[in-house]
């Protein structure tokens, strides 16, 4: 193994990385050319060829291979996860150059906590340029044979991920909208009227009292720990949500507590930030100092108390609807306008200050944190937020309950996090072209350390179709976040709603039958730095077909995964770098076998089986836990 660390400046200690290593100057940066303005630091990757490739940015739109575009490293709270998007909730600042045409491949990991760009062929298809607008950083670069090896390299410096107890690989319905304990009853009797296996049902922000962090509603939810304990004695867990910010209201112990001990940002006065949220105007913990983290992760006890075991961390980019102080502008800003004669101008200026209010990244520029006893401008630092959220109650839940295994993912993130929790992939869509993104990213976080993680199967905005479902969940089977979610307004999609009950039966009980195979994968994987998920420009470095396969996947050493994801189809094309077996799966008794040459073929796969493929029979055996 070969990692060079580079330092310029004297970069903000992110914590992303575990191995301490000495620290070189930046005469010792290969690879790139670095350029320093004013503006800050541009490295330029230069003579990229057709065939170079990148990989890795973690949680990004787009394929596997992300040349071509230009993203950003900026924890963003946006549900439009189409293919315009720079950001979206997590900041993996790794990629993975392979150049083979002047046989170069390497890693590099930008060790910075605000915003990086990642310009990858987009202004200049011969240039790779990524830019920071800072002089203070920290650069590994990873310079290994193989591509997967630069993987496993890369995953040592930033430690061993985290992993869910093996219940937390079942099958868990969510939706925002349960509004109650009757509502979440009715759930669990149609799935068991259907005779759908379910494992965990999540509560969304509705089972909280507005919108207050560890406070119930009672009305709703009159007896938490009665009803936690009945599910459980089916079988079933209760997986609450866990909102970021902490609602301004008098009497309400947490903001109490956080206001009296100087536990929030603060704006820049000194006051408590406040800024609009689920739960109205609210403020946020800054989890950026051990005390705040620890105050705030030992808050979840009141859950675990009543007998819950898992919970999702949501809002934390921050998400920030409006701020008080924009919100009052803009107000007066329009009583100022409409004593005018309104023209298009003023129309368009209307129009665009209300549409920027929501998530207005200039909020960010408005509020601090408390680092060593120094203010930090929020946006300097803004891609640690989460991942000091998942690690407030990581470390907190670990200290309080050492022996206790818990079920725990989180939406923002960047690298150093997967240390404490997974990650779900956010507001996905109803769309077929999120089966793909769904697959896609697989990979690219399990680069960035990211094992535990998950779409929303069925998508999470927009209307639903069965065979949407339906396909969706053959892709679901094989990942280890197998959640089920949708957002209120739109089309309902627990599978019990559709006519397909006993396809959906059969896949969730293939998928029962994979959890031990699955655990002990993502536990090997874990154990060795290595990808659960490949994609064949890995496994098959020297097949240059393999190469560009986006909607392949190996799911470890001995499977090969190859969803449908569009309407209508009856099957798919299939790329085969070897001999293989071709798996048509009805059921854990039900499948079909037939060996396939090396290369290419189409293969049908109706709406009630499951392909995949692999090189044994034997596999098969152990996946199903047959063997
Ligand atoms: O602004 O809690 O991504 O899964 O259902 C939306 C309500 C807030 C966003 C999460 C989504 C969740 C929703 N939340």
């Amino acid at each position: 193994m070969s990692i060079t660390k580079i330092r310029i400046g004297i970069p903000f200690n992110t914590e992303a990385v575990v191995e301490q290593l000495p620290a070189k100057d930046v005469s010792s940066l290969k690879y790139f050319e670095l350029d320093e303005t004013e503006d800050g630091l541009f490295f330029r990757y230069e003579d990229v060829t057709e065939k170079t490739a990148v990989y890795g940015l973690g949680e990004q739109v787009r394929g596997i291979n992300k040349k071509g575009w230009i993203y950003g490293t900026d924890c963003t709270d946006d549900p439009d996860h189409d293919e315009s998007r720079k950001s979206l909730y997590g900041a993996h600042n790794f990629i993975i150059i392979d150049d083979p045409d002047r046989a170069i491949r390497f890693g590099v990991f930008f060790d910075y906590p605000g915003k990086v760009t990642y310009d990858l062929g987009y202004t200049d298809s011969t240039e790779l340029k990524i830019s920071v607008s800072d002089k203070n950083i920290d650069i590994y670069i990873i310079d290994t044979d193989k591509l997967i090896n630069i993987v496993s390299d890369f995953r040592h410096l930033i430690g061993k991920s985290y992993l869910p107890p093996m219940w937390g690989l079942g099958y868990g319905q969510s939706r925002w909208g349960y509004k109650n304990e009757a509502d979440i009853l009715e759930v669990v009797k149609k799935y068991k009227d259907a005779g759908i296996p379910l494992d965990m049902i999540y509560l969304d922000i509705d089972y909280m009292e507005r919108y207050k962090d560890f406070t119930l509603n009672e009305e709703a939810f009159p007896d938490l720990e009665k009803l936690s304990d009945d599910l459980k004695a089916q079988g079933i867990r209760l997986i609450p949500i866990i909102d970021a910010a902490v609602k301004v209201e008098d009497g309400y112990d947490v903001y109490e507590e956080g206001v009296q001990k100087g536990y929030f940002c603060t704006d820049k006065d000194g006051k408590p930030f406040v800024g609009a949220v689920w739960p109205g105007k609210s403020c946020f913990p800054d989890f950026l100092q051990p005390k705040v983290r620890d105050w705030f992760g030992k808050k979840y006890k009141f859950l675990i108390e009543k007998g819950i075991e898992g919970f999702w961390n949501d809002m934390n980019e921050p998400a920030i609807f409006y701020s008080e102080n924009r919100l009052k502008q803009v107000i007066e800003r329009t009583i100022e306008l409409s004593k005018t004669n309104i023209g298009l101008e003023e129309f368009f200026e209307l129009t665009g200050m209300y549409a920027t209010l929501n998530g207005n990244k200039q909020y960010y520029e408005d509020f601090f944190h408390n680092v060593d006893g120094k203010p930090v401008r929020h946006d300097k630092v803004h891609n640690l937020f989460g991942m000091n959220m998942t690690r407030a109650a990581g470390e907190a839940i670990k200290e309080m309950y050492p022996d206790r295994e818990f079920l725990f993912f989180s939406r923002a993130s960047s690298i150093g996090a997967h240390r404490y929790g997974g990650i779900w992939m956010g507001d996905n869509s109803s769309w077929w072209s999120h089966i793909l993104l769904n697959l896609q990213m697989l990979p690219s976080l399990n680069m960035c350390g990211y094992l535990f993680t998950g779409a929303d199967i069925g998508g999470f905005g927009q209307n639903t179709t069965e065979d949407l479902v339906l396909r969706w969940i053959a892709l679901g089977v094989f990942v280890p976040l197998f959640r089920n979610h949708s957002c209120m307004g739109t089309r309902e999609q627990e599978l019990y709603r559709f006519n397909s009950i006993s396809t959906f039966r059969n896949f969730i009980t293939i998928r029962k039958a994979m959890i031990p195979y699955m655990y002990e994968l993502l536990r090997s994987s874990n154990e060795e730095g290595r990808m659960m998920y490949i994609p064949l420009a890995f496994a098959y470095e020297d097949d240059e077909r393999a190469r560009s396969v986006e909607d392949q996947l190996m799911m470890g050493d001995d499977i090969m995964l190859a969803p449908v994801y569009t309407q209508n189809a009856k099957g798919r094309y299939v790329y085969l770098p070897e001999d293989m077996l071709c798996v048509r799966m009805k059921s854990v008794d039900e499948y079909l076998i037939y060996e396939l040459p090396r290369g290419s073929h189409y293969v049908e796969c109706a709406l009630d089986e499951i392909i995949f493929f692999v090189r044994s029979e034997e596999t098969i055996d152990r996946m199903l836990g047959k063997a």
